[in-house]
């Protein structure tokens, strides 16, 4: 007998052992959650249920154990949602295994209080929240190259930039003129020349409060495409209806949105009357056109051109959909678009081969969708597995439908073939999936993530509040299978799962690293060096407190300062052996902040407390860690 006949291989909570969820729940669930969305069940067959013991046989061994000692196989980027954080992720283990603070502010690594941190929040170093949706990945020929990941802040109409070799937040622009950047998604190829991303919130394109603020004919939604390696504005474009999700093809030609509003409604009941409402495609040469011949405005005091895309134009074109779909997704192949019905239990399959003849008005935009498929109740996005397979989350139904492409496509045009493959059910309400490296042209086809929203009894209860379940699902068979249930905090928008062969984050920080470039820059001026002198410098009310730490001392036991002085403490950690972080906390000041190896810190606070203030070091450093600490006297 073989191992898999025994059972052996079987991990111990796969999909055999889950049990089924209680039925009249889910129901409840799903009905009181449509919204006069007028939707019907996708037919499902009893033999799409039943389990062939054939395929059951061929389903392969992809064990998610990862013993001591071991790796994980892939990385894992997952958006925290409203916590404003990123997160990574081992997969298959499902472990969290760091966090890296963007758009919140965070106590243990002191993001949002360093002055680096403060001085790459830049214009928004004042805002102490953010809601993170979208994490992707730089590329390069249409494969994820390791450089960095970008994320947007729906809450402030913020993007953000990763650098995967640090994995810290480096960059972080406000993107003007539009509110609440939705959808992200970067350039494929030939290379990550350009993010891009959606405002989704209409507003008055003059929005200065001044007149006509509630003519809605004056609000717009633009497309923001942003420079990659300098994360500068690079253009704007102007849209009929609001923006979604977005995704770019893999020819480096076109990007396409969904919009969900084309009504322009400002509520409910409004943005849903239509029937119809539509995907726009941009043309990326026929806007980089457009802007070298200066066809464009800038607007509310800023000098970014905003090209006009709205119907009509040269740069864009909509294509017909049923009303309010959301995700987008570009199918690894580079041959689809793939937008996600949401109130429609179909997705809009687009050919990307029919864009330049939808481009040059030889047919129709409605042409260029070759098949509509019926899923089920609430698609909202879809991954893609390395088989001609599509995996698309049902969130009123609480399923992935799996499906295969060509079959879609074949079935639209007459043909007797059944393209459901599979519905899993999942735990519960789905919004984001991702398969392993789905989004790439190096996508294998081995797990899929669910993020669901909701995990009710999946796990032990934790007060009104619970956890999301981010569930993970072999999909190397021919059947999917959950492998695991992972409890979530807000929340996980969307992920990535990208292969570890392709990051080499260092170990140490080089000490020529421009995350604190501007604060050796500043120890030049004072004539300090931060790696051999401890120093304070007085420059009249401010003073500046340079010094080194190694396991288990600072180079500086006690400072002194007077009472209202601008103290800033610059701390360089001279430690080199890998997982040697200090920290410096000033106690009763709210100061604190993470110094990893060979890392300069440095953090600003007003002396505003009289008398002997200790500091100490606050990461677990060396045995005589709780010894690690100094005196600052203040002077009244
Ligand atoms: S959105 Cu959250 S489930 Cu921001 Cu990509 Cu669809
Ligand atoms: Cu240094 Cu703890």
């Amino acid at each position: 007998m073989s191992k898999e006949e025994l059972g052996l291989d079987n991990n111990a909570n796969n999909s055999n052992d889950v049990k089924l969820e209680d039925e009249s729940r889910r129901k409840f669930f799903g009905k009181s959650a449509i919204i006069g969305a007028g939707v019907v069940a996708a037919p499902m067959t009893a033999a799409m249920f039943a389990s062939s013991a054939k395929a059951k046989a061929k389903e392969a061994a992809n064990s998610i154990t990862v013993h001591p000692g071991e790796l994980d196989e892939y990385y894992g980027f997952w958006s925290g949602g409203h916590s404003g954080e990123v997160r990574i992720m081992g997969l298959p283990s499902m472990r969290e295994l760091m966090r890296i603070p963007v758009f919140n502010i965070d106590a243990a690594t002191g993001w949002g209080l360093t002055d680096e941190s403060k001085r790459i929040k830049g214009d928004s170093a004042h805002l102490l929240a953010g809601d993170s949706h979208h994490p992707h990945m730089s590329m390069t020929d249409g494969r994820y190259n390791g450089k960095y990941v970008f994320i947007n802040d729906k809450a402030n109409s913020r993007v953000a930039r990763i650098r995967c070799d640090i994995m810290k937040c480096d960059k972080m622009i406000t993107v003007p003129n539009v509110q609440a950047v939705h959808g992200l998604r970067v350039q494929k190829a030939p290379y990550t020349k350009y993010v891009v991303c959606n405002g989704e919130f209409e507003i008055p394109m003059k929005n200065d409060g001044k007149d006509g603020m509630r003519d809605v004919s004056t609000y717009r939604s633009l497309y923001n495409v942003i420079n990659a390696e300098t994360m500068e504005m690079a253009f704007q474009v102007m849209v009929d209806g609001n923006l979604d999700n977005t995704d770019a093809d893999f020819d480096g030609k076109y990007f396409a949105s969904t919009c969900y509003n084309s009504e322009m409604g400002m509520n409910l009941g409004d943005m849903i009357s239509s029937e119809r409402d539509h995907v726009v495609i941009f043309s990326l040469a026929a806007c980089e056109a457009a802007l070298k011949a200066g066809k464009f405005k800038t607007y509310n005091g800023n000098d970014v051109p905003v090209l006009d895309g709205r119907k009509g134009s040269a740069l864009t074109r909509y294509i017909p959909v049923p009303k309010s779909p959301h995700g987008l997704n570009t199918s690894p192949d580079g041959k689809y678009f793939v937008a996600n019905g949401k109130l429609s239990p179909t997705v809009s399959i687009i050919a990307i081969d029919k864009l330049d003849d939808v481009f040059s008005d030889k047919i129709k935009p409605r042409d260029a969708i070759v098949a509509e498929p019926e899923l089920g109740l609430g698609p909202l996005h879809t991954a893609f597995d390395n088989r001609g397979n599509a995996y698309t989350t049902l969130f009123l139904d609480s399923q992935i439908a799996k499906w295969n492409v060509q079959d879609a496509i074949d079935a639209h045009n007459g043909k007797k073939v059944n393209y459901l493959r599979q519905k899993l059910d999942v735990h519960y309400q789905p919004g984001h999936n991702h398969t392993s490296q789905g989004e790439t042209r190096d996508t294998d086809g081995k797990w899929l993530i669910a993020l669901c929203k909701f995990s009710k009894d999946r796990f032990l209860p934790t007060g009104p509040l619970k956890p999301e379940n981010d569930q993970l699902i072999d999909i190397s068979g021919d059947e999917m299978k959950l492998v695991h249930d992972g409890p979530a905090f807000a929340e996980p928008h969307d992920c990535i799962i990208v292969h570890r062969s392709k990051l080499k984050p260092f170990k140490v920080w080089p000490r020529d690293d421009l995350f604190f470039a501007e604060t050796h820059a500043q120890a030049k001026k004072d004539g300090v060096d931060v790696y051999t002198q401890n120093k304070v410098i007085r420059d009249g009310k401010k003073v500046r407190v340079y010094m080194t730490s190694v396991a288990p001392t600072y180079g500086m036991s006690e400072f002194t300062v007077k009472l209202g002085d601008e103290v800033t403490v610059i701390v360089t950690n001279l430690d080199m052996v890998e997982d040697v972080t200090h920290g410096f906390c000033m106690t009763n000041h709210g100061v604190q902040m993470e110094v990893a190896p060979q890392a300069t810190a440095s953090i600003t606070f007003t002396a505003n407390k009289p008398g002997v203030q200790w500091y100490y070091c606050n990461w677990f450093c060396h045995a005589l860690h709780m010894e690690m600490r100094g005196r600052m006297f203040v002077e009244a």
